[in-house]
């Protein structure tokens, strides 16, 4: 169905929260666990996030920014029953478990590919734009997220003529949802009517289902359904497919670290899905264009190097006439990807140029190109009701970087946590940035004050 030739795809980046640390904190991750206990730097990590942003505002892309969340979370601590002072609540929780201080002051929510699934007005039975906030129930560490994040993204999409906000899936592993991850859609426009295509890890009521054995399965069969029926999808224009477990017990948590789509191209690995074959038969079968898709031997780029380098984690993007593919920068250092990539560049591919971007910091912990993104696609009335305060620009740009230069620090070990400097820093950084996005009292500590 042809739609809104204007519509747009705007990525909006997870900005690096202050407290950005290596915890070890994801299992089946193999970033996370292979950089539990190193030093990080929260300033370099919110700057080389940034530096992406801006460079694909500059190539006339349109780029939005959604803001970090407050940690550590002292309100999930006192939850857990640690009492007295802020200061008081931090210490005794590093005396009692310094593990779990962790898990309620990682910066996890930069990754916002896992934000949020989001389905664009095109595809909706009420015209609206839908967002659904992820469960994250399979991490702790990411199940602390929900609660903020729909409160940032109702700020960012107020509008109610526009936009339709629902809660998270309810918190249990049978509903574990990863949001856009798992989430791709495809079409020939973006305002055209698309195939929202969902992946999922396994079946929680269906044991004969096959399901990874040495890693989790972070996100079910259910959520994915539960969220097409919220989101109004037309059960013509949706596909399920499941996640090979074989490659998910190689360290492929999420999809989006083993496919990418954008519009009518797919690039998957051969070892994707299960079922492979049928799936990619689904889906075309679902478009009504053709679908154009790349499909990465074993022989030429291994799983392991797949998830080591993040080839798959890159965006797919389009740039004027032409594909964009932008990948980090590990992905230039295995001989193996990099002779692949511009051997697909070079070649008769719908992929045109690709861009190489520093992401050190948020790789360590297995975030890469496309995890720092919420793709929303909106037509220009939908992008002009959004909070504009939100968007890139030249000025945004050179206001967040000072705002990193001031509030950040550029070394953080998991023992800092503790320090109450550091939450009193990462309360005033996220103060001001309040102002700076104009998205009201989205903290617990600006509502209990
Ligand atoms: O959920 N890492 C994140 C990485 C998320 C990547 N997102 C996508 N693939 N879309 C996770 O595993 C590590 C935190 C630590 O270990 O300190 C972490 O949460």
């Amino acid at each position: 169905m042809a739609g809104d030739t204007n519509a747009v795809e705007v990525n909006f980046d997870g900005l690096v929260g202050p407290t950005h640390n290596y915890a070890g904190l994801s299992f089946g991750n193999v970033a996370s666990k292979k950089n539990a206990t190193a030093v990080s730097n929260p300033k370099e990590a919110a700057l080389q996030g940034l530096a992406k942003m801006k460079a694909l505002h500059d190539l006339g892309l349109s780029q939005g920014v959604l803001a970090p969340q407050e940690r550590p979370d002292v309100h999930t601590l006192r939850r857990l029953g640690f009492s007295g002072t802020d200061a008081d609540v931090l210490s005794a929780a590093h005396v009692h478990d310094a593990r779990l201080l962790a898990t309620c002051s990682s910066a996890s929510s930069m990754w916002t590919a896992n934000a949020a699934t989001v389905s664009p007005s095109a595809d909706t039975a009420d015209g609206k734009v839908h967002f659904t906030p992820a469960n994250l129930v399979n991490k702790f560490h990411r199940s602390i997220e929900h609660i903020v994040t729909g409160r940032i993204l109702r700020s960012t999409f107020a509008d109610t003529r526009y936009f339709s906000h629902h809660h998270a899936l309810p918190s249990v592993e049978q509903f574990g949802d990863e949001g856009a991850a798992n989430h791709t859609r495809f079409c020939r426009d973006y305002g055209d009517a698309g195939v929202e295509f969902f992946v999922y890890g396994r079946h929680a009521f269906d044991d004969s289902k096959p399901a990874p054995k040495r890693y989790p399965a972070r996100h079910t069969v259910e959520a994915s359904q539960a969220i097409a029926r919220l989101h109004q999808l037309s059960e013509k224009r949706v596909v399920f497919a499941q996640q090979n477990p074989d490659v998910i017990d190689e360290g492929v948590f999420h999809n989006d670290v083993i496919a990418v789509g954008n519009r009518d191209v797919l690039l998957c690995h051969q070892e994707a899905f299960l079922d492979q074959a049928s799936v990619l038969a689904e889906l075309r079968s679902r478009m009504e264009t053709e679908l154009r898709v790349i499909e990465v031997p074993t022989t030429r780029v291994s799983v392991p190097d797949a998830v080591s380098s993040y080839l798959f984690n890159s965006q797919l993007l389009s740039v004027g006439s032409e594909t964009h593919l932008v990948v980090p920068k590990e992905c230039r250092s295995n001989m193996d990807v990099w002779a692949y990539l511009e051997a697909l560049r070079d070649g008769d591919s719908p992929i045109d140029e690709i861009q190489v971007f520093n992401l050190t910091q948020s790789m360590s912990n297995g975030g890469g190109p496309a995890c720092l993104r919420l793709r929303v696609v909106l037509s220009q009335e939908e992008l002009a009701a959004c909070n504009q305060n939100t968007l890139m620009s030249d000025t945004l740009y050179a206001t967040l970087v000072e705002w990193v230069g001031q509030h950040y620090r550029d070394r953080l070990h998991e023992a800092d946590l503790c320090d109450p400097k550091l939450l009193h820093e990462s309360r005033t950084a996220l103060d001001a940035l309040t102002d700076i996005l104009g998205l009201g009292s989205v903290y617990p500590f600006q509502q209990c004050s």
